[in-house]
């Protein structure tokens, strides 16, 4: 490239970065994925190592970021909010490399012992500073351009996890705290649920909806946020004796009651940096929250003082990624799903890209309403997000002619429209009155709906009949060999031993698993019929109170209501699954194939149940009992079990590995029991 080309570029890619840092600083509301930020980011920084003379005072990498937005008060931070220097090769080497610089830096020999490491991770959200005078909450600020930033103070004090009050006797004269505001997956899922119900623009993901909520100048908005957080360091300190490592400076501070992330280590050396990194890689997706890396700090803080400072970034610590969870790619298609029940999904097709550690070509648009309120259409470059093990899914368009250099849209991209006859059995497709779905009225004429159904009949947690897989299911309903549910039960290992790709030995197992899945439970029956909002648990409910399918297809909404958490929609749902002659063809045909369950008398039956009206969380592994089996005898014994800890939990149940949900279950004080203590309480009388 000439010079000229060089400051061309340069020019551009601050006036990219600049719009780019607004967009994700100020208005909480970005247009590219991180990723191709931070691309842009080390292309610039790369131009400017090697001409200098590009360099500009205004340019985005002479700054931590982030300005003060009007409408708050600016705070002036005692002591500068750092940020931290980013390693992004994602491979072991971005922690060798580290682990080298440090070594190099403070003059190690090649022999010296290897140098202890506080290793934590990197949580998504955004950085806070919290004032503690004499142990009192009395000022929040966000980091602002790592000199002055915002004060949040009563948003902060809505995030009931932050302490108002030091847990400590004689508690520091000033302790400044700093950490990260988050939100949790699942409680970012929950608010995206209720916008979608309600017909509202959905977040785009949970660290920008966590800091819009923390920079919201109205708090009872952001008391309506669910947020969290974590601390992670510390700004000004006054008469406190610091501990002399990292790590136990991190221990003082859940002393004194503020959350500290559990999945941290001290690493020795590079090769436990290393570790920690693969442990949490292969842990990222199960983590209740988003990160986007770990961070390793030196954990002596006499070394870390002896390290110091480069402008605005420590020498001690470095953040070191993983693959990126939002990326950008072109939509190349939408395509229609129809589901079990008949409802029309619209399904993004991509093209292939890396996010989230794996190959995504495909994503939910969830429904018409929502691809337009997003306002995306074939051929527009997407940002795509796969975090956890949520289905991938499309947060926006990358915006026309924008200063990311996408190029715009072609002209007479028509608006996507959903069908008005199923793609699949070309029956009427029907929107739903008042509602945002589209559902094919086909029923079981229609071939998806039926392979659906089959496959939801066969599933772990229905009939439980191993090996009929999609492959199969699709080639039996495709051959007009499988109709209705019960023709399942007529199939013989000739007839199956005849299909593509279906040795003998298969269709022999699969003709043995069919008639193992015969003896069943009613609940397990109920759940595999596919009753629209009828999941699993009102399944069992439903069993638990009717005790026999008769009483249950003889009941009229009124006694439905009776059933513990169903409400009118559900009652009405089950009532009209009754009242078709077809669905109780169905279930006789099935009885009549021998499908058989112990019946009872329901909750006629009082004998009294040691864990009625608990509510138990099961984390973790327990010695003997499988996570199936602990659930069926909590349940036998007139108990539920739940995914998450709340206040109404009774019991977490913990075995080895606990995680997130042991934590919370102490900081809620709720009591927490081994394998021994549950088989205690099961045996106990009722109410003891
Ligand atoms: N866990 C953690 N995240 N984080 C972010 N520690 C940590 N430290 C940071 C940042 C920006 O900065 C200090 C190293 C100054």
């Amino acid at each position: 490239m000439a010079d000229d080309d060089h400051d061309t570029r340069a020019r551009a890619l601050r006036e990219r970065l600049h719009h780019h840092a607004h967009r994700y600083y100020v208005l909480d509301a970005p247009e590219v994925p991180d990723a191709e930020y931070d691309r842009l980011f080390a292309e610039l920084q790369a131009l400017e190592a090697a001409h200098p003379e590009l360099l500009t005072p205004d340019s985005p990498t002479q700054r931590v970021g982030g300005r003060v937005l009007e409408g708050f008060t600016p705070v002036r931070h005692a002591v500068a909010m750092l940020s931290i220097r980013t390693e992004t090769d994602t491979t072991a080497a971005g922690a060798e490399a580290f682990d080298a610089r440090v070594r190099r830096e403070l003059a190690l020999p090649d022999d010296a012992p290897p140098l202890a490491y506080a290793a934590e991770l990197k949580f998504d959200g955004l950085a806070i500073n919290l004032r503690y005078v004499y142990g009192t909450l009395v000022q929040a600020a966000t980091r602002g351009d790592g000199e002055t930033g915002e004060d949040v103070t009563q948003n902060i004090r809505t995030i009931g996890q932050i302490p108002l009050r030091l847990f400590a006797d004689a508690p520091p004269a000033v302790l400044e705290v700093r950490g990260e505001v988050y939100m949790r997956r699942d409680d970012f899922e929950r608010l995206n649920e209720a916008q979608r119900a309600q017909g509202r623009k959905t977040y785009v993901n949970p660290r920008n909806t966590a800091a819009g909520a923390v920079r919201q100048l109205d708090s009872a908005i952001t008391a309506q946020r669910p947020l969290s957080f974590f601390a992670y360091g510390l700004g000004e300190v006054q008469g406190w004796d610091q501990p002399a490592t990292h790590s136990a400076t991190l221990d003082a501070l859940a002393a004194f009651g503020l959350p500290v992330c559990t999945d941290r280590a001290v690493a020795e050396g590079a090769a436990g940096l290393v570790d920690f990194h693969r442990a949490m890689g292969a842990k990222r997706d199960e983590l209740p929250f988003d990160i986007d890396g770990v961070v390793y700090k030196v954990d002596a803080i006499a070394l870390q003082q002896r390290l110091g400072f480069v402008t605005r970034e420590p020498r001690w610590a470095v953040a070191h990624k993983y693959p990126a969870q939002e990326q950008m790619t072109r939509l190349a298609g939408i395509e229609i799903q129809v589901g079990r029940t008949g409802k029309l999904t619209p399904v993004a097709r991509l093209e292939p890209v890396f996010v989230g550690g794996t190959t995504v070509s495909n994503a939910t648009l969830h429904n018409v309403f929502e691809l337009r309120r997003k306002g995306v259409r074939v051929g527009d470059t997407v940002i795509v997000r796969r975090a956890g093990d949520v289905i991938p899914e499309i947060v926006g368009r990358v915006g026309v002619g924008m200063a990311d250099g996408s190029s715009p849209r072609q002209p007479y991209v028509p608006n996507f429209r959903m069908p008005r006859q199923c793609p699949v059995c070309a029956s009427r497709v029907l929107r739903e009155k008042g509602g945002i779905d589209h559902r094919c009225s086909g029923g079981l004429v229609c071939g998806a709906q039926r392979k659906q159904a089959l496959l939801h009949f066969a599933g772990r947690r229905a009939m439980d009949i191993e090996g009929l897989g999609d492959k199969l299911v699709e080639q039996l309903v495709d051959a007009g060999v499988i109709r209705t549910l019960p023709d399942l039960y007529a199939l013989g290992i000739e007839q199956l031993a005849g299909l593509e790709r279906m040795a003998e030995k298969s269709a022999a197992n699969l003709v043995a698993a069919l008639a193992k899945s015969k003896r069943t439970t009613l609940a397990r029956f109920l759940y595999a019929l596919g009753i629209r909002q009828v999941g699993e648990t009102t399944a069992k409910d439903l069993a638990r109170h009717f005790g026999g399918i008769e009483a249950l297809m003889a009941a009229g909404v009124e006694k439905l209501l009776e059933v513990n958490d169903v409400g009118p929609i559900v009652a009405q749902s089950i009532r009209a699954f009754f009242d078709q002659p077809d669905n109780v063809e169905v279930v006789r045909q099935l009885q009549n194939a021998g499908i058989h369950w112990p019946e009872s008398a329901g909750e006629a039956d009082t004998t009294p149940k040691p864990l009625a009206g608990k509510t138990l969380v099961l984390t973790g592994t327990l010695p003997t009992l499988a996570r199936d089996e602990a659930q069926a005898l909590i349940e036998a014994a007139g108990g539920k079990v739940a995914g998450s800890v709340s206040r109404k939990t009774g019991y977490v149940v913990a075995g080895a590995e606990a995680g997130s949900k042991l934590d919370k279950a102490r900081e809620l004080g709720i009591t927490v029991l081994d394998e021994d203590g549950l088989r205690a309480l099961l045996a106990a009388a009722p109410d003891e």
